[in-house]
């Protein structure tokens, strides 16, 4: 830790909420979560019916293990319930709707009242706070405005904090790096895929990125790994933290990272209570340290409570540290949903990503890409990667057979390693999509 990150960190006044024992955050916990139970069996005809069909009362729920009785919440579920079934307030009472894009159905529907708004606002600021931003600081935000809940969640965050806020949103790259040049932000919110388009942006039109007056990223919204982290940290010469949440349960700032310990995100406990799930038999409630399926039941919701919702996320439970009552999450491996499985082998993109990124002829542009050669029952996984600027096509054609041994070694899949040229694969401009399943639908 610099001296200057140390200052930054302990100068911080915390909620009192961060600074409660493990035996307080979970008596309150308790009592937040029998009313969220009752709260939502009351209100939303979903729940009264699936509680009841799993023969469970709130009444039932006398402490914390209880939770495990209840039934699980899924997508599908708010799907089913669109556009505002799962809703527990009357709609006027509801202050503001943010929905996913529903590229994959449906979309998922998400509201909030005036107290939902002002509850996310405290805690996207009291992550943003944790990760080393601080009031009067200019915050350049950088994620997507609109139905997405990113742009708007963060930038009320920020504005919570005290903050500047530069409310930017997601892509026009080279007028995000003219305001960054011009406006001296001292923090940037972004996924850490854009945030690395910007940086690459910036060496094109000859700017050092490690020469702005960045100093914290706060990054999320999308898997990404240490290796990243230290690409970015270096090549832009600023701390960047973890920023975690989603859409159905909150938006971003259900978990922050501190930047002091730089070790997983915080999960928020007093407002929301973790549990991992075994994602293959979800009757198995796993214990801290166990990887599994991240679920969230909320503590304080009021337009959208919502119980025991399965995130798909894998991930596993860690304890406490600059926080020390509130758990910390470990890094997202994927989610369940992406989870590639290549001849029994299941592989997901940060792995390859954690590979690629210690092989220096590589950049951190990959595609992975999934296809099934004609009169072939075998899948192929190819993976296109772009060499470094520097690096010669002997050197990359020498690094691709690295990347390939490597693949093998770690995670057990054989696949083709395509290197092409710097450049050529297509940016991120928020979400970045890594996979491309190109095998004949079934
Ligand atoms: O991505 C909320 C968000 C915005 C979080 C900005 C952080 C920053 P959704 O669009 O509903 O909401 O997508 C949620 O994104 O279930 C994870 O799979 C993934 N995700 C979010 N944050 C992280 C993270 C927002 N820090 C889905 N690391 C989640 C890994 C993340 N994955």
């Amino acid at each position: 830790m610099t001296q200057e990150t140390a200052a930054a960190t302990t100068d911080a006044v915390l909620d009192r909420e961060e600074t409660i024992s493990r035996d307080e955050l979970e008596a309150l916990q308790l009592s937040r979560l029998q009313h969220t139970v009752a709260y939502a069996y009351d209100r939303v005809p979903l729940y009264k019916r699936k509680f009841d069909e799993a023969g469970v009362h709130p009444a039932d729920l006398r402490e914390l293990s209880d939770l495990a009785k209840f039934p699980f919440t899924t997508k599908e579920d708010l799907r089913l319930e669109y556009p505002f079934g799962m809703f527990a307030v009357p709609q006027h009472e509801v202050a503001r709707i943010h929905a996913s894009s529903g590229t994959t159905g449906r979309a998922t529907v998400v509201g909030y009242t005036k107290k939902d708004l002002a509850d996310w606002a405290k805690l996207v600021a009291r992550s943003l706070r944790a990760s080393g931003v601080r009031p009067g600081m200019k915050v350049h935000n950088a994620y997507g405005y609109g139905l997405f809940t990113g742009g708007m969640g963060a930038h009320a965050g920020a504005e919570a904090l005290g903050c500047t806020v530069i409310p930017i949103s997601g892509g026009q790259t080279e007028r995000q790096i003219t305001l960054i040049q011009d406006f001296k932000p001292d923090a940037i919110l972004a996924t850490p895929t854009y945030l690395l388009t910007i940086a690459d942006a910036m060496i094109k039109q000859g700017i050092d990125p490690a020469s702005t007056s960045l100093k914290y990223a706060v990054l999320g919204a999308e898997p990404w790994t240490e290796e990243m982290r230290h690409e970015l940290e270096t090549t832009m010469n600023l701390k960047a933290c973890d920023i975690y949440g989603l859409s159905e349960v909150m938006g971003p700032g259900v978990a922050g990272e501190a930047v002091e310990t730089q070790d997983g995100s915080h999960i928020w406990e007093d407002h929301f209570r973790p549990e991992i799930i075994d994602a293959f038999d979800p009757t198995v409630v796993l214990g801290d340290g166990e990887p599994g399926e991240l679920v969230f039941t909320s503590l304080t919701k009021e337009a959208l409570p919502i119980i025991r919702y399965r995130t798909k996320d894998l991930t596993r439970l860690l304890p406490g540290t600059a926080r020390p009552a509130h758990r910390r999450m470990g890094r997202i491996t994927g989610r369940s949903d992406d989870m590639i499985i290549l001849r029994g082998v299941n592989l997901f993109p940060s792995q390859i990503e954690e590979i690629a990124l210690r092989i220096p002829e590589l950049s951190p542009h990959f595609q992975l890409e999934l296809t099934r050669p004609e009169g072939q029952r075998m899948d192929q996984l190819t993976v296109k990667i772009e060499r470094r600027d520097a690096v010669t096509v002997k050197g990359a054609t020498d690094a691709a057979k690295v990347l390939q041994q490597q693949i093998k070694i770690h995670v057990g899949s054989s696949c083709t390693v395509d290197v092409v040229e710097p450049g050529s694969l297509e940016r991120s401009n928020g979400k970045l999509r890594r996979i491309y399943d190109l095998r004949p639908k079934a």
